[in-house]
């Protein structure tokens, strides 16, 4: 099928301009000035499909690296399928999602990559690749990360925090960095000194201090910036790229800047929860409605001024991506399991859905560029996992993954209003975003139009990744 999509203003990370882009089944075909008569008079009469963008922004679709859908955690399980999770990305202009595959200590890492193909296989409505989460360096595990590396996955996440659970040691950290200097990989790293955090945890609620509020209080910015700390220092050591999850402390983004001044391949990536949620307005809420934001990193004080200088770590690339680390939770059955002890919340927050939209208002209250916005969602995160040229640009060759965005439309974001992650509440109630996802089309098919689902389960192929394009 050919589409035109006519009349909308094309932004890429370098500039933003008036473009007709051209659509040849899966792939984008030209981009081409408008009422341009190269490729015939009256290209809108032989296109298949027309979409009308005038007015609209015509952006790459959203590309978050950092998902869990069905993770286990806590004795439960994340409650998205990549079914319902890759359904509702779509809904919010994300058409790429990299997921976290899970080997846990004693696990074969080929076993826990082996389950998340059956998971996500013939399930996914959008193109997903996978991360591997290694539990367990040893010997096999690092003979495995070459072999994975050849298979189209290039990034390892490894934990300093959870220990017993996924934790690594200093020691396992350095050989799995040695591993990944050699063979190309990206290190993704966990950054957070796990082992001071049970303490301060097992000291709160001996105290009595059960309550939601205390999962921040017993993770201080100073057990974060450590943790950053150290891992850039065993990543200089080993020579191996770092790319930091989930960063929520402003001091460890600052440890971060001053490496990346030296010249070293060290990044960061931050969310939209440690953007605009904060330790007093969300997870110190009455009762234990503040369990709804327990995730790790946690949401920070907005006392201490995180959010603002992660922000400002945006437009100084400091921060070189916005993932969501979608990971949710229902209230019922699952938050619940820590009532009365905070350390059994399931660890997450889902926001696959609303990606886009958040932090295009961050573009509407002039914190970033409209430009910057599309580099931060889609167009880096591609480049930073092997997927440039496929994924996160609107290019003639690339997968035709492209969202139509109105920047006069208006998105409510609320249980029973915008939501379609398999959630019985939204972290996000009440954000209300001055834009609007109006079509989406993954790989040339379009599956979001005009406040209807038109996707289809299986449409989502896997996609084998290459290296870094951020690496010499
Ligand atoms: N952080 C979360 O909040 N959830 C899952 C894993 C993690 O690191
Ligand atoms: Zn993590
Ligand atoms: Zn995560």
């Amino acid at each position: 099928m050919t589409v035109l999509i006519s009349g909308g203003t094309v932004i890429g990370p370098t500039g933003s301009s008036a473009m007709d882009v051209l659509i040849d089944g899966e792939r984008i075909a030209a981009l081409l000035e408008p009422g341009s008569t190269r490729l015939g008079s009256d290209l809108a009469a032989t296109a298949e499909r027309v979409i009308d963008a005038t007015g609209k922004y015509v952006i790459p679709g959203g590309v978050d690296c950092h998902t869990h859908m069905e993770l286990p955690f806590g004795g439960t399980y994340a409650s998205d399928t990549f079914e319902t999770g890759t359904r509702a990305a779509a809904w919010g202009g994300t058409t790429t999602i990299v997921d976290f595959a899970v080997q846990r200590t004693g696990e074969r890492v080929q076993d826990g990559l082996a389950a998340w193909h059956a998971k996500a296989e013939g399930q996914c409505a959008i193109d997903y690749g996978f991360h591997q989460i290694i539990g367990g360096v040893d010997d096999d595990a690092l003979k495995a990360m070459d072999e994975l590396v050849a298979e189209g996955i290039t990034s390892f996440k490894l934990f300093m925090a959870y220990p017993g659970v996924l934790y690594s040691d200093d020691g396992q950290i350095l050989r799995a960095m040695q591993t990944a200097a050699a063979n190309g990989a990206m290190v993704m790293m966990h950054a957070e000194n796990g082992i001071a955090i049970d303490v301060l945890v097992h000291q709160a609620l001996s105290r009595g201090e059960t309550a939601p509020v205390n999962h921040g209080l017993t993770r201080p910015w100073e057990t974060e910036e450590e943790a950053v700390h150290r891992a850039i220092m065993l990543a200089r050591l080993t020579g191996a790229p770092l790319y930091i999850v989930h960063m929520s402390a402003k001091q460890g983004v600052a440890t971060l800047q001053a490496h990346r001044d030296q010249g070293l391949n060290v990044f960061g990536e931050t969310c939209p929860q440690y953007l605009y949620l904060s330790l007093e307005e969300h997870l110190a809420a009455p009762g234990f409605e503040g369990a709804k934001w327990v995730c790790s990193t946690p949401v920070r004080a907005a006392a201490e001024g995180h959010q603002h200088e992660l922000w400002k770590y945006l437009r100084t690339n400091d921060l070189s991506v916005v993932s969501t680390d979608h990971c949710p939770f229902c209230m019922k059955e699952q938050k619940e399991l820590g009532v009365g002890d905070f350390s059994k919340i399931p660890n997450g927050i889902g926001s696959v859905e609303h990606r886009m939209d958040l932090l295009f208002q961050g573009v509407v209250d002039g914190r970033i560029s409209k430009e910057r916005w599309v580099e931060l969602c889609s167009t880096t995160p591609a480049r930073m996992f092997g997927l440039h040229g496929r994924k996160g640009v609107i290019a003639p060759g690339a997968d035709a993954d492209v969202v139509v965005y109105d920047p006069k439309g208006h998105t409510s974001i609320g249980y029973g209003k915008t939501h379609h992650m398999n959630m019985d509440h939204s972290p996000w109630e009440g954000f209300e975003i001055d834009g609007h996802v109006d079509t989406v089309l993954s790989r040339g098919a379009v599956v979001i139009d005009g406040g209807e689902y038109l996707g289809s389960k299986g449409h989502g192929r896997y996609l084998k990744r290459g290296l870094s394009q951020y690496l010499l």
